[in-house]
């Protein structure tokens, strides 16, 4: 039996968890490594100079550092629930969405989140600055039930979890903000059985540990 591919992880990161949900929803299975990100493993620093997580080493070699590489790679092999539309315009909303999300969103993300080290504004004014993308999110979700349409789409899988991230910030405060439609999602995806799936806390990994199955087995 040939190895599994190898995923570095860490339980927090969004971009980890945005990988993990589409590998277990693909019904796929990886060798997943937790790494502290202040003490990287050796293995992973060889295969991915910049280490970012999530990181997926196939089996022939190749090396997935893009989150969404992964997500795309998992999907391409099972997508039972037509995740990844083809209809051209639900595309293209889908990767401006993921655009803006990993780009300003997450930006202002950062500072509202670790706002401490940004003391240049205060923390309102970073959240102000995220909340723009809020807005748009929130519209579209007063159109229908997922940022895309009538049926959940890569893009609110994506997403979700850098919203997790902002909600967590602040919850008292995000629980009675204007967006509610995009709580009720956010609470929606928080409570599935694919997201508590994907979020098992394990040990760092270090060289020559037993390899660990993700998604867990009895999971
Ligand atoms: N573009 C990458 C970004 C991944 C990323 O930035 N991950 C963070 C953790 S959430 C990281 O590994 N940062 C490196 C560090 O903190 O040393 C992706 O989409 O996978």
């Amino acid at each position: 039996m040939s190895p599994l591919p190898v995923l570095y992880s860490f339980r927090r990161c969004p971009y980890a968890i945005r990988a993990r949900l589409a590998i277990a929803y693909a019904g796929l299975q990886v060798e997943i490594r937790e790494v502290v990100l202040k003490d990287k493993p050796q293995a992973l620093l060889a295969i991915c100079p910049q280490a970012t997580v999530p990181v997926l080493q196939l089996g022939n070699g190749e090396i997935m550092s893009e989150s969404l590489d992964i997500m795309r790679w998992a999907l391409a092999q099972n997508d039972p629930e037509k995740w990844l539309v083809q209809d051209e315009a639900i595309k293209n909303h889908s990767q401006s969405l993921l655009r803006l999300n990993d780009g300003e969103f997450k930006y202002w993300l950062d500072r509202y989140k670790y706002h401490d080290r940004h003391p240049a504004n205060s923390q309102q004014s970073y959240r102000e600055e995220a909340e723009r993308f809020l807005v748009q999110l929130e519209e579209q979700l007063t159109k229908h039930a997922w940022l895309t349409g009538q049926t959940a789409g890569l893009a609110d899988i994506a997403i979700f979890p850098f919203i997790r991230q902002f909600a967590l910030v602040d919850y008292s405060w995000f629980s009675q903000s204007p967006y509610q439609h995009l709580l009720s999602w956010l609470e929606n995806l928080l409570s599935s059985p694919l997201f508590n799936l994907v979020m098992p806390k394990l040990p760092p990994w270090k060289e020559g540990d037993k390899p660990t199955v993700f998604p867990p087995l009895n999971g």
